[in-house]
Parts: structure tokens; C-alpha cells; sequence
């Protein structure tokens, strides 16, 4: 589709929402009605703009059904997010939502080059959380076969890859290199595996563990975003042809980029907090949702063809930014740093504390399994440290990865060296960072 026929269509379609929010979400006639927007001065895609925003607490606020827009007999499935803090949000979905999930899941699997001959290995979990089934559905859709394996039992999950022939992957990036590590274990060779290509999203993720798990699993790697306030995976999924940021399943989900700070909407190629109004859901339709997430547009035609809108990879949410002695820190950012250093693993942690006014940040990074060998001789354990921190590779490798920190984030932070294998493996979303400063007084 051409963009103005798109544009076109996401007016009409945007028309129609608004209309519909109003007379049946009291929600939204409050939140128009405060605004002084009448639904009928919406006529078109420039109207947009004039709408209030929406935002996490609003579902939290009417949890659990109360921004729902259908009655609860028109609704077929629910998910629901984690809620580690507070209420969890609820999403409900009609049958028409959950076949356009299947299309929009269809058409990014499609886009990754997956086919009817596929055998696809769900490895996103299951239940609530909206990544094993949102997979599951698109995938089943396009005709291939699908393994709905969910997350954990790594050792399994390997050796039906191998019989099975699993050629396509959907995972956390962070469950894929745990699924390496427990393959190395194993002694099994994984390059030689039918897998030609991962679906890997639902956490942040850098190009250098992109370079990393293609190298070792013999793949190509695609990233894929989404959330399950918007509908789950498949709002956005890179093309296997570019690999070069996330096509937007614009007709469905309107994408905006606005200052996190001001709310203002910002030019294409301008980077800021994603915002997202779902045209066409039924269940819980969402006008203006800020996402959390930080990215920047890009218009320009690919090579694939495809002419959706792109993303740029999600840098980090704005509540999961470090702010470190004032300057802003996302985990991926470092992530990227550590990944071109030689000898360590993409496994890592940051440690953030107080001491005095000073925030200070240790980033735990494991050692290769070569390094360790070398240094330790395979026998001590990185905890009785002197002879590692002595170690002439090791004093260097620190230097190095202190400086790159310093050079391309621009903070001093402290880094700590730790065992192979030591460092907490995730089997869904990776929890990257220890924020101790919550309980910490800044004169402590
Ligand atoms: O994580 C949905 C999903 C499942 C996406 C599988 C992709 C694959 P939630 O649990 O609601 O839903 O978490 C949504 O995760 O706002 C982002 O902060 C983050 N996120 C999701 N995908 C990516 C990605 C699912 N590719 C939140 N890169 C979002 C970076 C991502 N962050």
C-alpha cells in the first residue's frame, strides 16, 4: 500500500475508534470531555494530535475490566502483565482482535521468511503473558508447524530441536543464549541444526548480541517488539531481507514519538517515548498509549519493499533508565559496550548503589570459559579474587571495558569479573539490573 493510501485508511479507521471509545468507554467520555474534545471534531489522521494521552496507570487505575469496550461475553481471551508492581493490566480480546493478532503475527513471521514448511519452535512462555500464544497463533496462521514448547526445560527443548528439525525460533534473546550455553554442556553441535532464523524480542537487546547469537547458533536474528497493553508481539518486527529496524503494523497500530519530558510530538528520525493508538481493537482500544518505550521513526522505503514505518530498536523503557550521577544510562547501552570487548560473555548485571551523594555502578560481567581456564588454571573460583584481580590480562580487559564505558556512555563505573556460568540464566525476560539505591539514604 502506498503511504497516502495508508494514511488514508488509518483516518477512517481512527474516525471510527474515536466514535466508539466515546459512547462506550466512560473512561474516555471523561477524559474527552476534560480535554473539551468532541468526538465529532475528529475528521482525519490530523486530528489525532488534539487527543488526550493514555498511560499504564489508567489501566491500572480500572483494573480489571473497566476500560474494556465490549461487554465481557464478546471477549475470548485474557491476558494480563506480570504486575511485580501493583495491580497487573488487563487485556481482553474479541474474536475479531485475536484473528488480527494472528494476521499481524502471520505477516512479521512471513517477513522473517517463514513458511508452511517451517517447523516453529514457540519457545516464549505460555499463559498470561501474551508471547507463546501471540507466536502461536500468527505461526499456525501461516500453515507451518508449530512446537509450542513454552519456556524452561532447556535440555528438552534442544533435543526436539534437533529431531524435530525446528527451523525457526521465537524467544527472549537472553532464553537464547542460555539455550547455547546448556548446548555447549551438552557438547552438541548447534550450527549444524536446521534453525535458519530466531524471533527474538520482549526485552532490550543490542546489535552486538544480535552479531553474538548469529555467530553462534549459525542464524540469522531478528528482533521483534510489542506489549501487551497494544495486543502482545507483532506490533513491530524487523525483515529478515534489512535487518534494519522494526516494520510497524501501521494500519493497525498508529505510531507517534513525543518528548517523555513535555509530551510534544516529535519529527520522524527524532528519538523519544513511542506512542500507540490501536485502530481496529475492539476488546480495549487505546488512544495515544505511551508506551514507556524509547525509539525514533524512520519513513524511508526498504529494500524488503514493505512500506510500513520503522522502528529503531526499543533502546530501553523511560522507567527502566539509569540515571547515574546525572547522566542517563540504559542497560542496553552498556550491554553494547561489553559486547565488544574480547574474552567476555554476554552475561552480565549491573549493580547500582549510594554511597554518600555518589551513585556509583558495578558491572558484573562474566569472564569467557577460555579466560577463565588461563587465569585460573580451572581452580579457584572468581571469589578468592587476588589472583584474578592481579592478573595481568584481567587488569587489562577491566582498564579496557572501563574506558569504552566512560568514552561512549560517559560514566565512570566499577566492573567486576565473575566465574563462567555464575550469573542468574533467564528462561523468559532478563532482569539486568540490581537498583539498590531504593533502600539506600543518600547519606549512607
Ligand atoms: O513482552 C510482548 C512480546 C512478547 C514482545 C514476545 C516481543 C516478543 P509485555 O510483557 O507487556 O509484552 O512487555 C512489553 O517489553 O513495553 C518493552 O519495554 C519490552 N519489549 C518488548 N519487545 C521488545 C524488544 C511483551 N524487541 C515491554 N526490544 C515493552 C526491547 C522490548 N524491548
Amino acid at each position: 500500500m502506498s503511504r497516502s493510501e495508508l494514511r488514508r485508511l488509518q483516518g477512517e479507521r481512527l474516525v471510527t475508534l474515536v466514535n466508539r471509545v466515546y459512547s462506550r468507554v466512560p473512561f474516555y467520555r471523561d477524559l474527552f470531555d476534560t480535554a473539551g474534545v468532541k468526538p465529532e471534531q475528529v475528521r482525519g489522521l490530523g486530528d489525532l494530535v488534539g487527543l488526550p494521552m493514555t498511560r499504564k496507570r489508567d489501566l491500572r487505575d480500572s483494573y480489571p475490566f473497566g476500560l474494556f469496550a465490549v461487554p465481557l461475553k464478546e471477549i475470548v481471551r485474557i491476558h494480563a502483565s506480570s504486575g511485580t508492581t501493583g495491580k497487573p493490566t488487563t487485556v481482553g480480546y474479541t474474536r475479531n482482535d485475536i484473528n488480527m493478532w494472528a494476521e499481524v503475527m502471520a505477516r512479521v513471521l512471513a517477513g522473517v521468511g517463514t513458511t508452511d514448511e517451517d517447523v516453529v519452535h514457540v519457545a516464549y512462555g505460555y499463559g498470561l503473558f501474551t508471547g507463546g500464544l501471540g507466536a502461536h497463533y500468527g505461526a499456525e496462521l501461516l500453515g507451518a508447524s508449530v512446537l509450542p514448547i513454552s519456556g524452561s526445560n532447556t535440555q528438552r527443548q534442544l533435543m526436539l530441536m534437533k529431531d524435530f528439525g525446528s527451523s525457526v525460533i521465537c524467544c527472549t534473546p537472553s532464553f537464547m543464549l542460555y539455550l547455547w550455553d546448556v548446548s555447549q554442556e551438552l557438547g552438541m553441535d548447534v550450527t549444524s541444526l536446521p534453525l535458519r532464523v530466531g524471533v527474538f524480542g520482549a526485552e532490550p537487546w543490542s546489535e552486538g548480541m544480535r552479531r553474538d547469537l548469529e555467530q553462534k547458533w549459525n542464524i540469522k536474528a531478528c528482533d521483534i517488539y510489542g506489549l501487551s497493553e497494544i495486543v502482545g508481539p507483532g506490533v513491530s518486527c524487523e525483515c529478515v531481507d534489512a535487518q534494519s529496524g522494526l516494520h510497524i503494523n501501521e494500519d493497525h497500530f498508529f505510531p507517534e514519538i513525543i518528548d517523555p519530558d513535555t509530551g510534544k510530538v516529535l519529527d520522524y528520525g527524532e528519538q523519544g517515548e513511542l506512542v500507540i493508538t490501536t485502530l481496529t481493537k475492539e476488546g480495549i482500544p487505546l488512544i495515544r498509549y505511551r508506551t514507556g518505550d524509547i525509539t525514533r521513526l524512520n519513513p524511508e522505503p526498504c529494500i524488503c519493499g514493505r512500506t510500513l514505518v520503522r522502528m529503531d530498536r526499543v533502546y530501553g523503557r523511560t522507567d527502566d533508565m539509569l540515571i547515574i550521577r546525572g547522566v542517563n544510562v540504559f542497560p542496553s547501552q552498556v550491554e553494547s559496550v561489553l559486547l565488544m570487548a574480547p574474552n567476555v560473555e554476554p552475561h552480565y548485571r549491573l549493580v547500582v548503589s549510594r554511597k554518600g551523594a555518589m551513585d556509583m555502578m558495578d558491572v558484573q560481567v562474566e569472564i569467557s570459559p577460555d579466560l577463565y581456564r588461563n587465569v585460573s588454571e580451572a581452580v579457584l573460583s572468581l571469589d578468592e579474587i587476588s589472583v584474578f584481580t592481579e592478573h595481568d590480562i584481567l587488569i587489562d580487559l577491566k582498564k579496557r571495558i572501563k574506558k569504552n564505558i566512560k568514552d561512549i556512555i560517559g560514566i565512570s563505573v566499577e566492573v567486576s569479573f565473575k566465574e563462567p556460568g555464575s550469573i542468574e540464566r533467564s528462561e523468559g525476560k532478563a532482569q539486568r539490573v540490581i537498583d539498590m539505591r531504593k533502600g539506600q539514604a543518600a547519606d549512607a
